[in-house]
């Protein structure tokens, strides 16, 4: 395939903030954006979004005819390689997260169309596992607006039957009664219920309906948390509703709430700065996830250091963290060596791309967190749905 058109605009997100939507010979992608942005994630654009805008407009055939035939995942190479060329710069990166994603993943479902296949089969057409779906189901920090909200971010229902689709009606199956349970009349950006109430209750609430729910269907559960904690850890201090705690308290506090409630996934326990307090509270929670978000930020060199130090065993891949889709790849392959858990996630502000859904499977990642409800969240839990089904 030759590249003979690519242009790119504005659209808006979820949240109704700008973002980029690329297309490639009649093919588009766009990317997300996030709130709890972490302070290590590559920026999403070069100067701003209208520079990249203008910077894909000027692309023309005749450089589509420079990068030669792009017919496989590697051929992304070519592309980086131009970029990182005209621009004089050394990473590819430095072009801003969010456009090289969408101009990359703009390529691969141009490609897809030409060569009549699957987006996942350009990846990995060996792949088979579908992946857990991690659901946000009640929402607080930074995602909420409401006053009572709790500090933690994200409290998620992570069903593990084996069937995908399964998963997904228990996931919303939960979601509904977990909601009624707090009277809830309010979703948040992520479409997540908005409650007033702390940690430990929601916690608990959770703990009780999973058990009823796993009772009854004979299945196995999971409850897990992003607590996002660089969004209220301010000198020294994790900042709560009701107290304060420093970082040996926090540690105590995460594990005390792990082993209380069997929580399976604990995501940002610690701010985005303190690997050895991953380390230190890995340590203590059993076979718990320790999952570093924005303390690894999707790039290899901070997942390398985490693991240097042992700090977590699991690890969120933001495709517009980090932008360049060969860098995903490296990453998915270093966590399978070292044995660490993978969770693709969506952004809190999202577009109807369903692209998400194809880069998991194809990745081959252990989890999916994208939400539950919402048109832009069930874009992708559906299409996953339809992968499930397209392999019977
Ligand atoms: C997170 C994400 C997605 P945001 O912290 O995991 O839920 O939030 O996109 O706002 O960074
Ligand atoms: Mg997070």
């Amino acid at each position: 395939m030759i590249i003979k058109e690519v242009s790119a605009r504005k659209i808006k997100d979820s949240r109704g903030d700008e973002t980029i939507e690329v297309s490639v010979n009649g093919s588009r992608a766009s990317s997300p954006s996030g709130k709890s942005r972490g302070k290590y994630e590559t920026p999403s654009y070069r100067e701003n979004i209208d520079w990249n805008i203008a910077f894909l407009n000027s692309w023309n055939e005749a450089d589509g005819k420079k990068l030669g035939e792009i017919n496989s995942f590697y051929d992304l190479e070519k592309v980086e390689e131009d970029i990182k060329k005209s621009l004089k710069i050394n990473d590819v990166k430095k072009f801003g997260a969010n456009a090289i994603f969408a101009f990359e993943s703009a390529i691969l479902k141009a490609l897809v169309k030409e060569q009549r296949k699957e987006l996942w089969q350009i990846i990995n057409p060996k792949a088979r596992k579908l992946p857990f779906p991690a659901g946000n189901a009640v929402g607080g920090g930074l995602h909420s607006s409401n006053k009572g909200k709790p500090s933690f971010q994200e409290f998620l229902v992570i069903p593990r039957t084996a069937s995908f689709s399964k998963n997904y009606d228990i996931m919303k199956d939960f979601y509904k009664k977990i909601g009624r349970k707090f009277k809830s009349k309010k979703t948040n950006d992520e479409g997540a219920w908005e409650v007033s109430a702390d940690e430990e209750s929601i916690l608990k609430e959770f703990d009780s309906l999973r058990n009823e729910l796993e009772k009854k269907l004979g299945e196995n559960i999971g409850i897990g948390v992003d607590a996002a904690t660089s969004t209220f850890f301010k000198s020294n201090s994790y900042y709560y509703k009701d107290k304060s705690l420093d970082k040996s308290k926090q540690i105590k506090f995460a594990s005390g709430l792990i082993k209380k409630y069997k929580i399976l996934y604990f995501e940002d326990p610690l701010n985005e700065d303190d690997f050895t307090g991953f380390y230190n509270l890995k340590k203590e929670a059993g076979g718990c996830l320790i999952v570093g978000d924005d303390l690894t930020a999707t790039s290899l060199d901070r997942l390398k250091r985490a693991l240097e130090i042992d700090s977590v065993n699991a690890v969120i891949v933001k495709p517009n963290q980090n932008g360049s889709l060969l860098e995903m790849k490296k990453i998915f392959e270093f966590c399978k060596l070292k044995g660490i858990k993978t969770i693709m996630s969506h952004r809190s502000g999202e577009t109807m791309d369903d692209a998400l859904a194809d880069y998991t499977f194809g990745f081959q990642a252990d989890f999916i967190k994208c939400g539950i409800a919402g048109k832009e969240r069930e874009v992708k839990l559906k299409r996953l749905g339809e992968i499930e089904e397209s392999l019977r």
